[in-house]
């Protein structure tokens, strides 16, 4: 089912005054007065009008700050993915409007060809950026969009014919879609997360499965089958005769469609048709998760007819995003990876999987969030050689570690440094050929940083002037 474009919006309600809410009442004032009659923009209790509301005001938009209060009659409201469905905020607009849809439902409506949606509570922007890498490759026009941060709406006015939009969909964005119709749509997996948005483990899942709602025969669902919410929303979809790609890591499915590893080389088969690709090796972006993204990414390339040998090519040049288990170089057979967007102990024990038992010596430390540490410890004594512990947190760490390793068996090396550069040098004297230094720091940069982004850098300046110095480690 798709809408039909030209259709009259009528007065236009906008929640937010974020990127959402300025793109979204930007575009719909643009169509004034031929589609649409008015815009108002209700900008939150915190909003506060500025150099921004003042753009917005000569863009022809009624901006209201200060209040959630909404008054008036519309006949479309668009709300910002961080406002929840259950807030004040939300049923005051769906009071007084005909109906409330999020800002990739709008997008879809004013340009509904060509859409690839991907959700998931982990992977979905690597996988997004690989589908798109992998649709230029095989000569495709394609655009990353959605909550990896490029608004569609701001796309769809200068969208060239024929371009695929490869939409990273949050739960948020999910949750108020009505006609969104993706070809392609990607489930990666679904785990606790955002649940003082959706109320329920549920409600959370719930809104994930909207990618498949509005999908029907000649589609194709990529759908994880390696945890128990997404294997139910695979079975639902494919009892209602939908195509459903089983995508797992751990089995080999034996559905007509489906990616798995098969002794650790990936392989996409679509209606019965098998594809061998790669080696899991021979990706740039490390561990069985990130097998799992390649996996689902060549499955909506191969399935929007990129050929086995592009999809191959692609897989083996596509880089990590930065600063996201991002290689930073090899030295003395020691290999550096730069993790620094990792400011939480979930991201960290993430990481630890992506490189074998026993190899890696991980730095740990920044400004000191004050999160509990038992699991993190649990993770780093089970996996890691060595851990270096610095800044802020630095001493909390290091004690949650000797803590967790007591009577585990564990033989972790703990070690201690007062700043990154310190501990830097720590770990390149006790990493041996074969290891893996690991910076994922599992706390925010702000003790010795102004961001990650700079933490992260230094790192892999450090790697730099170490191949520089040729010293071994
Ligand atoms: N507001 C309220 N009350 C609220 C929440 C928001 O009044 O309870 C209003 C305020 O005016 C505020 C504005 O809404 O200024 C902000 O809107 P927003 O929080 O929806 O943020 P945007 O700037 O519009 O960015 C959103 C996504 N943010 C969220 O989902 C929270 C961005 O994802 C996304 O990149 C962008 O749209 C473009 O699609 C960010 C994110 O954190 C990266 N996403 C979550 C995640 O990845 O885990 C889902």
């Amino acid at each position: 089912m798709t809408s039909n474009a030209k259709e009259r919006l009528g007065n236009v309600l906008v929640l937010g005054l974020g990127r959402t809410g300025e793109s979204v009442a930007r575009y719909a004032a643009s169509l004034v007065p031929s589609r649409v009659d008015s815009v108002t923009l209700y900008g939150g209790a915190s909003s506060t009008p500025g150099e921004k509301t003042g753009e917005l005001e000569a863009a022809g938009v009624t901006v209201i700050c200060g209040t959630e209060d909404v008054r008036g009659s519309y006949d479309l409201a668009v709300a910002s993915p961080g406002i929840p469905e259950t807030s004040e905020f939300f049923r005051a607009a769906a009071a007084c409007s005909r109906e409330v849809i999020g800002e990739p439902e709008f997008a879809f409506r004013e340009s509904p060809e060509r859409w690839v949606a991907i959700t998931g509570t982990n992977g979905k922007t690597t996988t997004t950026s690989l589908a798109t890498h992998l649709l230029r490759e095989g000569g495709l026009l394609a655009e990353s969009v959605g909550n990896i941060g490029t608004l569609v709406t701001d796309r769809v006015s200068v969208r060239p014919e024929g371009e695929w939009f490869v939409a990273e969909l949050s739960s948020f964005q999910l949750a108020t879609t009505r006609l969104l119709h993706p070809r392609v749509s990607v489930i990666l997996n679904v785990t606790p997360d955002h649940l003082e948005w959706h109320g329920t483990m549920e409600a959370y899942a719930a809104a994930k499965e909207r990618a498949l709602e509005n999908q029907c025969a000649g589609d194709l669902a990529v759908v994880s089958v390696d945890d128990d919410f997404c294997r139910a929303m695979a079975e639902r979809a494919e009892a209602r005769g939908l195509r459903v790609c089983r995508l797992s890591v751990h089995e080999e499915p034996s559905s007509s469609c489906a990616a798995f590893l098969r002794d650790d080389s990936l392989v996409v088969r679509l209606d019965g048709t098998e594809h061998a690709l790669v080696d899991a090796s021979e990706l740039k972006i490390f561990g069985r998760h990130n097998a799992e993204n390649a996996l689902a990414a060549a499955s909506v390339a191969l399935e929007l007819g990129v050929s086995e040998v592009d999809v191959c090519r692609g897989l083996a040049s596509f880089s990590p995003i930065e600063h996201r288990i991002e290689p930073a170089g090899v030295v003395g057979g020691v290999r550096y990876v730069n993790d620094s967007k990792a400011t939480n102990t979930d991201s960290v024990e993430k990481a630890l999987t992506a490189f074998d038992e026993g190899t890696i010596v991980v730095l740990l430390g920044g400004h000191d969030k004050m999160t509990d540490l038992g699991s993190l410890a649990r993770a780093v004594c089970d996996r890691c050689f060595a851990a270096v512990c610095y800044g802020e947190a630095g001493e909390r760490i290091a004690r949650a570690l000797e803590d967790a390793r007591e009577g585990s068996g564990s033989q972790l090396v703990v070690l201690r440094a007062p700043h990154l550069r310190e501990a830097f040098d720590e770990a390149v004297r006790v990493a041996r050929a074969g290891d893996t230094v690991l910076l994922s720091p599992a706390c925010s940069s702000f003790d010795e940083f102004s961001n990650m982004g700079e933490r992260g850098r230094l790192f892999k300046e450090l790697v730099r002037n170490l191949a520089d110095g040729g010293e071994s480690a």
